[in-house]
């Protein structure tokens, strides 16, 4: 990237455009370094707002999060909300192995496709051993295996002014990424956990890991993949349906 501003003069401008978002030029300045979360509106909308910008700006080099190691891995890893959705379709490719289920990309890409749990299977994956933290106050360490978000989103041709991935689940959970999250290596689209296939209640037979985000981002069950400009089109525009209800769109740890 282009530092021709001093790397101070460059955080306390978006810094300080980010604590005015919300208004006009200083909103705009800081959207454009990518640094206003899409729920930055509302009482609530400045707080998230410095949250992510902070973030973003700290971890501006894309650190991993830690790993651990096989024998730390949790013989205990509950299951929550969702264990087994009810819709029909999910139900009959859940018996027949997935064998029919497919995976839509589309939005801002070159070439929208649909994928196959073998096609996912066929891209090269990623394993790692790292702590799943729910917001509820749980954690528990696990191997996941799975292809790199950013391999199937290159594959489709991402145009350059995507600024999200949205994502789809069968029980109706949505969410979304911005482009940092979802090129960073860790960020997987799981379908193993623990060496076997990725488990009914854990999200079969593909889920999100975005390992520097609390567990409500971590979506399982995913249908639908979507590259986007802008959060707008989406609910009510806030970035995820968590959202709506007050969690923060970022959610990162
Ligand atoms: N589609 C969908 N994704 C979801 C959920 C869900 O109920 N449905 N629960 C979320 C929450 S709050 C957590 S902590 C993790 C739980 O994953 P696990 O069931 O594998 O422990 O999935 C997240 N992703
Ligand atoms: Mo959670």
């Amino acid at each position: 990237m282009n530092r021709s501003i001093p790397r101070r003069t460059f955080v306390q401008t978006v810094l300080g455009a980010a604590v005015a978002a919300g208004s006009g030029v200083a909103a705009l300045l800081a959207g454009r370094y990518g640094l206003v979360p899409p729920d930055h509106g509302g009482v609530l909308g400045i707080g998230h707002t410095l949250t992510f910008g902070a973030q973003r700006l700290l971890l501006r080099k894309q650190p991993l999060a830690r790993e651990f190691d096989r024998a730390q891995i949790s013989t205990n890893f509950p299951a929550l909300n969702t264990t087994l959705p009810e819709d029909p379709d999910y139900q009959r490719d859940m018996k027949q192995g997935f064998r029919d289920w497919r995976l839509i990309v589309d939005g801002l890409v070159a070439r929208p496709v649909e994928l196959s749990l073998a096609d996912i299977r066929g891209f090269p994956s990623r394993t790692q051993i790292t702590q799943h933290v729910c917001e509820y106050g749980w954690s528990a360490i696990a191997e996941w295996t799975g292809v790199p978000l950013s391999l199937v989103l290159n594959a489709a041709g991402v145009q350059p002014q995507a600024r999200y991935v949205f994502f789809n689940c069968v029980d109706g959970w949505w969410d979304s990424l911005d482009m940092a999250d979802a090129w960073h290596p860790q960020t997987l689209l799981a379908y193993s956990m623990n060496g076997q296939d990725l488990p009914v209640a854990h999200g079969a037979p593909v889920r999100l890991r975005v390992e520097r985000q609390l567990g409500y981002k971590h979506l399982k069950y995913i249908t639908a993949i979507t590259v986007t400009d802008t959060a707008r089109e989406w609910g009510k525009g806030q970035g995820s349906e968590g959202a709506e209800h007050g969690y923060s769109w970022y959610a990162g740890i």
